[in-house]
């Protein structure tokens, strides 16, 4: 459906996939996918041109749907053309069409059956099947619970997503159902990465009772790397404090974690497999080992039940 060698997609984060991790993505096969976040328009065409620069392969963009401005960044896409978009953060419905008319597939993240329905009814193409285990906005349900009940609900492909970094999670995914995977926080901790180096140290540091949701009652909860900012977030919670007050402490924190590196007062979005990744690699060492070991898996699997 979409040329790619690989059923990889590298999850697209705002202000931590730009073009230079999502070209190197699509060039070692999997489908590279530009994080478009809170970018203006005009930064986001650059993004897509500068990649197009560095790769003949497919790769997407990833829309977060909440933006007040989402309509400039469609009109964004649609104009410069990519082969995918994938969605967060509410219902893609709206868009599809616009997006089939400029050939470009769609493919939204959901965290439940019936968001995958909705989406499936208005004609998206895949879905991806985001559990809770996931770095940033997430929904509730495990990726072991959502996947084989989003690939019994819908009749699209399902791409599994949260808690994969390795080629056990990628059979994992694969026995649940899913055609594929996405995986984000691996992919944080490559060199192609451009977010802050004490980020990714931060993610390879980090064991499995590192991460935290933060903001519940704001009815957008976000997961992250434990530090000063979680604990006031957690503190927000603990007074009844007004959303507005999560508003204010949240602007410009993912900022601070991707360009400044502050470990204390950025927002380190990661999910709770940072905790199996120990190094940073390259991505094309990512994609090859997770490749081959899956398979070799795959064929000696048998053996459990014999
Ligand atoms: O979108 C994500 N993950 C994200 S978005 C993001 S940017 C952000 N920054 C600050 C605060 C909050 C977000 C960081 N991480 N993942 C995909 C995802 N989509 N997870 C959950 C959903 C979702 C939620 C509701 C998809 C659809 C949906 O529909 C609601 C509706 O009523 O249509």
């Amino acid at each position: 459906m979409l040329g790619i060698k690989y059923p990889i997609f590298q999850g697209g984060m705002a202000w931590a996939s730009n073009y230079e991790l999502a070209a190197a993505v699509s060039n070692a096969g999997g489908l590279g996918i530009i994080g478009a976040g809170q970018m203006p328009p005009e930064l986001l065409v650059q993004e897509i041109r500068k990649a197009k620069e560095k790769t003949d392969k497919p790769f997407g963009v990833n829309l977060i749907l909440y933006l007040t401005y989402i309509e400039e960044l469609v009109d964004a896409v649609i104009r410069e053309g990519v082969q995918v978009v994938t969605t967060g953060a509410g219902n893609a419905g709206p868009y599809i069409k616009r997006f089939h008319d400029a050939g470009i597939k769609v493919i939204p993240v959901i965290p439940s059956c019936a968001l995958a329905k909705r989406v499936e009814k208005a004609g998206a193409d895949a879905v991806i099947a985001e559990g809770t285990e996931s770095g940033g906005h997430i929904g509730e349900i495990t990726t072991m619970a959502i996947v084989p009940q989003v690939a019994d609900a819908v009749g699209i492909p399902v791409i599994a997503a949260g808690g994969i970094a390795d080629y056990r999670g990628f059979a994992a995914a694969l026995c649940l159902g899913a055609s594929g995977i996405q995986m984000g926080t691996r992919f944080l901790a490559t060199k192609e990465c451009h977010v802050h180096q004490n980020w990714k140290d931060m993610v390879v540091k980090a064991s499995d009772r590192d991460t935290v949701v933060t903001g519940r009652p704001t009815g957008h909860p976000v997961r992250v790397l434990k530090n000063r900012l979680a604990k006031m977030f957690l503190e927000l919670e603990e007074k009844c404090a007004p959303v507005a007050e999560y508003e204010k402490l949240g602007t410009g924190k993912l900022k601070a974690a991707s360009v400044d590196g502050d470990v204390e007062m950025g927002s380190l979005m990661s999910g709770q497999i940072a905790g199996l990744i120990k190094e940073e690699k390259t991505v094309k060492e990512v994609i090859d080992e997770i490749v081959s070991q899956t398979e070799d898996f795959i064929k000696n699997m048998a053996k459990f039940i014999k």
